[in-house]
């Protein structure tokens, strides 16, 4: 199974509700590693260009003033597969759909306060680490 890296992000629904524990110890228990992490505030520039894929999308603005709305924890999580097994911790989008167990299930509030995010494949992964940590280009071991 490849090592792989991808940027998980407990949103601020999340960390407004204390959950930043939870959550990173839900991932360290799956057997991840935490590479880099960062707490950040957003700004509205910042958060367009991170969601730039979704700039089309009807709920692009509500996505990116939510996102702005309070600190956020930026982390690089290592592991085998990472990108498919963190996303399949978080569940899915919606968490009145996601899976018993899974972070957005069990802490997530709604289909766009959902707690935590992590990329959805090896470029969004490459893109969005690149986005928070260019100082990891550096140290790829
Ligand atoms: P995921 O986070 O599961 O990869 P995406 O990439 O489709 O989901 O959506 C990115 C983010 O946009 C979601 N985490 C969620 O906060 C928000 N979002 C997605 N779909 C909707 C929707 N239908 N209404 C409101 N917000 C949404």
């Amino acid at each position: 199974m490849p090592i792989e890296r991808t940027l998980v992000i407990v949103k601020p629904d999340a960390v407004r509700r204390g959950l930043i524990g939870e959550i990173i110890g839900r991932f360290e228990r799956g057997q991840f590693a935490v590479r880099a992490l960062r707490m950040v505030h957003l700004t509205k520039g910042e958060a367009e260009g991170f969601y730039a894929v979704h700039r089309q999308r009807p709920f692009f603005e509500s996505l990116v003033s939510f996102m702005v709305s309070g600190p956020v924890v930026v982390m690089v999580l290592e592991g085998a597969e990472a990108i498919a097994r963190v996303r399949k911790i978080m569940g899915a989008t919606d968490p009145a759909r996601a899976e018993p167990g899974t972070i957005r299930r069990d802490l997530a509030e709604s289909i766009e306060r959902n707690a935590v995010h992590g990329s959805d494949s090896p470029e969004a992964a490459a893109f969005e680490i690149s986005y928070f940590f260019a100082e990891l280009d550096a140290f790829p071991g």
